[in-house]
C-alpha cells in the first residue's frame, strides 16, 4: 500500500535567525540603533586587530585569544539587556568588555602590561574586570564562568534586585561538568541567567562535529527543563530579537535559558595557531559571505539608512579612538615592581 507522503516542510527545524514558520526571527532596529551596532562592532574589529599588530610587535606578552568574527554576539546581547545586568566570560574577552563599555585605553593597556591597565598591568588578557560596568571577567579555567555567572544569578535572586547575568561560554566548554551542575541549579531554582553559547566551530584545534555527541547546544538544558535555540549569531538583529526574548523570560522569574550563538572565529585559538585544522576557503567563505560588520554596512547603504560619507566618518573616529588607545598602552609605564606584592591573596 503506498505511504502517503509526509510534509517535510511541517517536519523542518527552524533554522539559526528564522522562525518555526521560516520568516527571519529578526528585531526590528531603528536607523539609530543599527548604527550605532555598526560603530561598535567596528570597535571591537579594529580593537581585535590593533591588538594582533601590538601582539606581533612584541609589545603584548602571554596569551591573547582575538574576537574578530564574532562581534554581533556581545553587540546583539548588549543590546538586549539593561544597564546593572551582569556579564561574564571566558578568556576571549576583550569583545564583552568593550560591549560593556569598559574604556579601550584601559583594556589596551593591560594586554601591553602597563600601570593604567584595569588589572594594573598584572592580569592580562584573560583577567580583567570592572564591577562599574558590569562585567565580571575574563576567565582562563574552561567553564569556571559558567558556575560563577550562575552564582552572580543566585545572588540577584536572593537580592531579588531584578538583574540578569549573562553568562557566556564556548562550544568546547559545553562539554565541561561543572556547566551541568550549573545548570541543574539554574533550572531548579530559576536562576535569573542566559547562558550565552557562542559555538565558533572549534574547541583549539577540535571542531564540534569531532567533539561533541550532541551538537545541538541549544539542546544541553532539556534535562534541567531549560528551554533552548539555535540563533545566527552572524547577524545582530537576530542576537538581538532572540536576547530580547531569553532577558525577558530570566527577567520575569521563568529561570535560565540558551541561546547558541552559530558564529566563527577568523582568527586561530590564540595568536600561536597556526589553524591547520581548517582549511583557508572556509574562513574566506564566512568573511565574504557572513561577515557581521559588512552585512550591516551594506544594509545601511542598500537602505539608504547611512550614507558612504556618514559611514566612512564613523570608521575614521573608530580608527581614531583605536589608535590612541593603542598609543596610550605602548607609552604608559610599567607597574613599580611593589606591586608585585599587593593584590595577592596571603
Ligand atoms: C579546564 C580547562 N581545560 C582545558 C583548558 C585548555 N583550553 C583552553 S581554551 C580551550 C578550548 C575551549 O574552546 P571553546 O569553549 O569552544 O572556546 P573558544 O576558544 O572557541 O572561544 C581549551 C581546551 C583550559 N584552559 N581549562
Ligand atoms: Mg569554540
Amino acid at each position: 500500500m503506498p505511504v502517503a507522503a509526509k510534509s517535510v516542510e511541517a517536519e523542518k527545524p527552524a533554522r539559526p535567525g528564522q522562525d518555526q514558520a521560516g520568516e527571519p526571527a529578526v528585531a526590528a532596529l531603528s536607523r539609530e540603533a543599527e548604527i550605532r551596532a555598526y560603530r561598535e562592532m567596528l570597535l571591537i574589529r579594529r580593537f581585535e586587530e590593533k591588538a594582533g599588530q601590538l601582539y606581533g610587535m612584541g609589545l603584548i606578552g602571554g596569551f591573547c585569544h582575538l574576537y574578530i568574527g564574532q562581534e554581533a554576539v556581545v553587540i546583539g546581547m548588549k543590546m538586549a539587556i539593561e544597564d546593572g545586568d551582569q556579564v561574564i566570560s571566558a578568556y576571549r574577552d576583550h569583545g564583552h568588555m568593550l560591549a560593556c563599555g569598559m574604556d579601550p585605553k584601559g583594556v589596551m593597556a593591560e594586554l601591553t602590561g602597563r600601570r593604567s591597565g584595569y588589572s594594573k598591568g598584572k592580569g592580562g588578557s584573560m583577567h580583567m574586570f570592572s564591577t562599574e560596568k558590569n562585567f565580571y571577567g575574563g576567565h582562563g579555567i574552561v567553564g569556571a564562568q559558567v558556575s560563577l555567572g550562575t552564582g552572580i544569578a543566585y545572588a540577584n535572586r536572593y537580592r531579588d534586585n531584578g538583574r540578569v547575568c549573562l553568562t557566556y561560554f564556548g562550544d568546547g566548554a559545553a562539554n565541561q561538568g561543572q556547566v551541568y551542575e550549573s545548570f541543574n541549579m539554574a533550572g531548579l531554582w530559576k536562576l535569573p541567567v542566559v547562558y550565552v553559547i557562542e559555538n565558533n566551530k572549534y574547541a583549539m584545534g577540535t571542531s564540534v562535529d569531532r567533539s561533541s555527541a550532541q551538537t545541538d547546544l541549544s539542546k544541553r538544558g532539556l534535562s534541567f527543563n531549560i528551554p533552548g535555540e539555535q540563533v545566527d549569531g552572524m547577524d545582530v538583529r537576530a542576537v538581538k530579537a532572540a536576547g530580547d526574548k531569553a532577558v525577558a523570560y530570566a527577567r520575569a522569574g521563568k529561570g535560565p535559558y540558551i541561546l547558541e550563538m552559530q558564529t566563527y572565529r577568523y582568527r586561530g585559538h590564540s595568536m600561536s595557531d597556526p589553524a591547520k585544522y581548517r582549511s583557508r576557503d572556509e574562513v574566506l567563505r564566512v568573511r565574504s559571505e557572513q561577515d557581521p560588520i559588512d552585512m550591516v554596512r551594506a544594509r545601511l547603504v542598500a537602505e539608504k539608512r547611512a550614507s558612504e560619507d556618514e559611514l566612512k566618518k564613523i570608521d575614521a573616529e573608530v580608527k581614531n579612538i583605536i589608535n590612541e588607545a593603542a598609543e596610550f598602552a605602548s607609552n604608559d609605564t610599567e607597574p613599580d615592581p611593589a606591586e608585585l606584592y599587593t593584590d595577592v591573596l596571603r
